[in-house]
């Protein structure tokens, strides 16, 4: 991150999930001051604005295993060619959310320029499910599995080309509720996960340590995937898919402290605010607080 300078990207979407209230996500994360706290720590911030996002309502849902299918796959497309022009100015890519499901676009945007990303899902969930494996439909539970080349042809080639992702080149932490169709793929491609068991064990220092070495290691380049209910339902509580047992916000604080020291991410998203089920913008104002310390903050 040499030249410090940032342009952020909302993405209003709630077509991955099944509860409303996730479309506010950017808006709650704007209003928690996003902006000023970036500016005051140096950097030069420009807000891209939000996408424009299909009003469920208005539409039909489609084939029941992947709900609203060609909307997400619209939004997917509009969003990767908007974080592609994003980076051909020399600007860091910060995309809120809006459910997972944005990341499908995220990765296809940066996989254009990284041949070899690395990539951070920072979860509750592993959101490794394609439509033969998913429990819900929802497509904000398959965008990993979609950036690894698997799924539906239509997000799977958003951008021309797939793979866009390796699975060597994957962690995943946090992880404390999977489906079992993406044990057996963790399991297959030798993705590494830390599970809150791990973290338990390890503290959340070793984790990121190895962490870090994973995705740089071979890379060109590494996103983050933050997905807010990775956090314990205490201190993020306003998400839609919420899973006790989760990260404290200490501990997420020191993996963006270190993912911060290690200056290696070349884009990073924040996902699955829901303003409606959260208490006081609490969660809104974690992810803040959270990219605060991933773009620089430290206390000395
Ligand atoms: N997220 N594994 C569940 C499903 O429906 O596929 C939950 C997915 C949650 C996705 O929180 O981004
Ligand atoms: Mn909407
Ligand atoms: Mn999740
Ligand atoms: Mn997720």
């Amino acid at each position: 991150m040499k030249n410090k300078k940032i342009t952020i990207i909302g993405v209003p979407m709630d077509l991955g999930a099944d509860r409303r209230g996730v479309d506010m996500g950017p808006s709650a994360i704007r209003y928690a001051s996003v902006k000023e706290k970036l500016t005051g720590l140096g950097w030069d911030v420009q807000d891209h604005g939000n996408l424009m996002v299909p009003t469920p309502e208005s539409y039909d849902v489609g084939e029941l295993q992947l709900k609203y299918l060609r909307e997400i796959t619209e939004v997917s497309k509009e969003l990767a060619s908007t974080i592609d022009k994003v980076v051909r100015t020399g600007r860091f890519p910060l995309i809120l959310g809006g459910d997972h499901s944005i990341a499908i676009g995220t990765i296809a945007g940066m996989a254009k320029h990284h041949k070899r990303m690395g990539v951070i899902w920072f979860d509750a969930h592993g959101d490794l499910n394609t439509a033969e494996t998913s429990p819900s439909g929802n497509i904000h539970g398959m965008p990993l599995a979609v950036g690894l080349g698997l799924g539906h042809p239509d997000l799977v080639n958003i951008g021309g080309f797939a793979p866009k992702i390796q699975p060597e080149n994957v962690v995943i932490i946090g992880a404390r509720q999977l489906d079992e169709g993406e044990r057996v793929l963790i399991r297959e491609r030798g993705i590494k996960v830390f599970t809150m068991h791990d973290i338990d064990r390890m503290g959340m220092g070793a984790v990121m340590e190895e962490s870090l070495k994973i995705v740089s290691e071979g890379t060109d380049g590494v996103h983050l995937s933050l997905d807010l209910d990775g956090l314990d339902p205490h201190d993020a509580p306003g998400v839609g898919t919420p899973v006790a047992g989760g990260i404290t916000y200490r501990e997420s604080h020191l993996a963006m402290e270190m993912l911060a020291e290690a200056d290696l991410l070349t884009s990073a998203e924040f996902v699955e605010v829901n303003p409606i089920l959260d208490h006081g913008n609490r969660t809104a104002k974690a992810a803040v607080a959270l990219i605060g310390s991933v773009f620089g903050e430290k206390v000395l």
